[in-house]
């Protein structure tokens, strides 16, 4: 049921960042999700209808509710439990003046299984979040998580799979299988790197695919399954993002048992606004490979693609952001060979860096230490693979 608004609109999601206090004006009527539901059926709002233009939307704790279509253009949405995106990659978007973020927000897993690894044409996403906001807030405690949301990794059958996805990892072992790959090219596995990682794919500067599966063993079961490529994060703000919590969109490790699984890679994490701020995390990493025993190493996946794209008059009038990016690339099993690439992480200019960062054309590599930015690049692993290299950017835990 909706009500009129009331000063609990504003006094609610007041907040101080820096010396900027701002909140949220009242909308036309606030909408309460009481029970957890579909967001277009009335009874998930109290059973009058659904929030509509210029409306406040709030979502209560513990209730989850599935956005199934794209939202009215509300004024705001506070979210205290779970968004869930539902499939429709075109249609399912939220429209929103302000977006409070203090829950969780996630998609359904994508479900295109068939193709060929490195043929992009022949895959379809069909579930990711995508906010369309003036601007976004994420507490933090809230998040937006989409690990292992991308492209899921096939079953084994008695044959070698190879993995989902235009990166999907090899999958012709018997006893090992190629991590997936994205914006860094997934680990090999085996003596020798005899099972290929995965290729890159996708767009650097506006990255907007899921992550793609590891492949799976030869003759074993589903407990050396290849791990699931992360998913998607999208958001279009006119205003400010401000991340003080965390968006992730990891790749899952490959299963180990009694053979090995390559691990997925990381999604895409895409924030176009006029300026972004905040303390938080922002992560698309990929799945980290298993060791079983001296024969059975699972290949990392490759790293995800992060690109933060802000107006650099608005950036330069805003509080420096201290969040923690990290597009590192899985780490193998024990055989070096299965060590995977890093993704990229692409962003407006360099004002977040120190003067000793690493840049070429637009796209920047640093390291953030417990204060600093500091620089950071590649580091090539001497394991005789021109592209087997791991670098970290930004804090793991
Ligand atoms: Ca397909």
């Amino acid at each position: 049921m909706s009500s009129r608004c009331r000063m609990r609109c504003v006094g609610a999601v007041s907040l101080i960042t820096g010396w900027l206090l701002y909140s949220i004006p009242c909308g036309a009527a606030i909408w309460t999700a009481g029970t957890s539901g579909l967001w277009t059926n009335p009874a998930t709002w109290g059973g009058a209808g659904f929030p509509s233009d210029t409306d406040d939307a709030i979502i209560n704790n513990a209730i989850t509710v599935t956005l199934d279509n794209a939202t009215a253009n509300l004024n705001s949405l506070t979210n205290n439990g779970v968004l869930l995106f539902y499939y429709g990659w075109s249609n399912t978007v939220l429209n929103s003046t302000w977006v409070q973020i203090n829950g969780t927000v996630t998609h359904m897993t994508n479900t295109d299984q068939v193709g060929s690894p490195s043929v992009y044409t022949d895959w379809t996403p069909d579930s990711r979040v995508w906010i369309v906001c003036s601007n976004l807030t994420v507490a933090p405690a809230g998040k937006l998580d989409a690990n292992g949301k991308g492209y899921v990794a096939k079953t084994p059958t008695g044959a070698g799979l190879a993995g989902v996805g235009p990166g999907g990892g090899g999958g012709t072992g018997s006893d090992w299988a190629g991590g997936g790959g994205y914006g860094g090219i997934g680990g090999a596995s085996g003596v020798g790197g005899k099972t290929a990682g995965g290729p890159t794919y996708g767009s650097a500067a506006e990255p907007n695919d899921p992550g793609s599966s590891g492949g799976s063993c030869y003759n074993y079961d589903a407990a050396s399954k290849g791990g699931n490529g992360g998913g998607v994060v999208r958001v279009e703000a006119t205003g400010r993002v401000t991340v003080n919590g965390t968006i992730t969109v990891n790749g899952d490790n490959g299963l180990s048992n009694p053979r090995t699984g390559g691990s997925g890679s990381g999604g895409s994490i895409y924030i176009k606004c006029n300026s972004f701020t905040g303390t938080g995390v922002v992560r698309a990493s990929g799945g980290t490979g298993q060791s079983w025993d001296a024969n059975s190493m699972t290949a990392g996946g490759g790293g995800g693609r992060v690109a933060i794209v802000y107006d650099p008059t608005a950036q330069s009038n805003e509080v420096m952001p201290s969040v923690a990016f990290d597009v590192s690339g899985g780490v193998g099993g024990a055989i070096p060979f299965s060590r995977s690439d890093s993704g990229t992480l692409y962003l407006t200019d360099t004002r977040f860096m120190s003067s000793r960062a690493v840049f070429t054309n637009g796209l920047a590599l640093c390291f953030r230490d417990s204060t600093n930015w500091i620089s950071g690049g590649l580091t090539a692993m001497p394991f005789g693979n021109s592209h087997v290299r791991e670098a970290t950017l930004g804090r793991r835990s």
